[in-house]
């Protein structure tokens, strides 16, 4: 018997694709590799499979007539134009909350290595540079204070940890929150200029692009970190570069960029950076949680059963 037909709009996660490829025939790339062979094969796609980045635009989605479900592996899913699902009737999910604690961790990691310079300071010992006198001093992280844009599942999580180093936590988003009992400022600029350590984890796209701008790193200051674990797109990188260059800022630590897997060279040679490959939710367990989850979103979307976890604006189309 044949099984059905799912197309991957990116390369996947071994442990989504294994999944799916137990019970369905996966086009890896199709519409990009052989959009001849595409056209025929469209109407035949029941599932749509990608990554938080992955792009699925209103063309293709109108192109698989006959598609049940976008399955997103990842919580964000800025690369969807959702609009246009809802207006084909297919539904998107996602991958909320198995991900929140690594990427908390992760952040608290990049804030901790920043402050204290732990990237520097492997790369000191490794050179042989001890016998030759101390390390310059770092800046304390336990009582200092942060500030996240985006008090979201992920922001709430990072604001758990940076509590547990005693730090005071205030934060932006889109509406105040009544119950956290966190400062909230009306911009990203008034937080900044407020805090010592500016993490931001707010979803991607048009909504956010470029928050993080030139007049925000300004009022960081020259003791401020910017910590970005959201989207590349959400911080203008070239108004970092020079931040960091003019020593506008302190230093960053950064796990998304602007153009991924593409990272400047510029930022590569600085001190003050920290640079992670878009790893925050690379664990083995996470990256299996999130798997079974986007794994089950496909199944159920295709079978017509419940969705798991769809995002936010499908839940209109899919109670009526
Ligand atoms: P979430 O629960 O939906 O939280 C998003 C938060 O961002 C909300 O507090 C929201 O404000 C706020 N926000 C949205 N637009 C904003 C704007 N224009 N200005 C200020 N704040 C804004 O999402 P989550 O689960 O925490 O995930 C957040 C994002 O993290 C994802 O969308 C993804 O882009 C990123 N992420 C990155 C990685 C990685 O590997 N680096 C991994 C996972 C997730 P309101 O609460 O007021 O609506
Ligand atoms: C993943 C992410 O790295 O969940 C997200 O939004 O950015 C990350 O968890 C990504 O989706 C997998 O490519």
């Amino acid at each position: 018997m044949t099984k059905p037909d799912v197309l991957a709009v990116a390369k996947l996660h071994p442990f989504y694709l294994q999944a799916l490829e137990t019970l369905y025939t996966v086009h890896d790339r199709t519409h990009v590799t052989d959009p001849a062979a595409f056209a025929q094969l469209a109407p035949r796609i029941l599932g749509v499979a990608g990554t938080g980045e992955a792009s699925v635009p209103r063309s293709l989605l109108a192109q698989v007539t006959n598609a049940k479900v976008v399955s997103v592996f990842g919580v964000g899913y800025d690369g969807v134009d959702v609009p246009a699902a809802i207006e084909h009737g297919i539904p998107v999910t996602h991958t909320p909350d198995v991900l929140t604690d690594d990427v908390a961790d992760l952040a608290m990691g990049l804030v901790l290595s920043v402050g204290r310079s732990i990237a520097q300071a492997d790369q000191f010992v490794r050179a042989g540079q001890w016998p030759n006198g101390p390390m310059p001093l770092t800046r304390k992280v336990s009582g200092a204070r942060m500030g996240i844009v985006g008090l979201g599942r992920i922001g709430k999580a990072i604001a758990q940890r940076a509590s547990g180093f005693g730090m005071s936590i205030a934060y932006t988003a889109r509406s105040e929150k009544r119950d956290v009992g966190f400062k909230y400022y009306s911009s990203a600029a008034k937080l900044a200029a407020n805090v010592d350590f500016l993490v931001v984890i707010t979803p991607g796209g048009a909504g956010t692009k470029h928050l993080i701008n030139a007049e925000v790193l300004k009022a960081l200051g020259p003791r401020g970190f910017l910590i970005n674990v959201a989207r590349g797109s959400v911080v203008d990188e070239e108004a970092l570069i020079a931040a960091l260059q003019n020593s506008t800022i302190a230093g960053a630590g950064l796990d998304v960029f602007a153009h991924e897997p593409n990272v400047p060279q510029a930022l590569w040679s600085m001190r003050n950076v920290v640079l992670t490959p878009h790893m925050a939710s690379a664990t083995t367990e996470t990256r299996q949680a999130m798997a079974d989850l986007a794994f089950a979103n496909m199944q159920a979307g295709i079978s017509g059963q419940p969705l798991r976890t769809p995002v936010p604006e499908c839940a209109a189309m899919l109670n009526k």
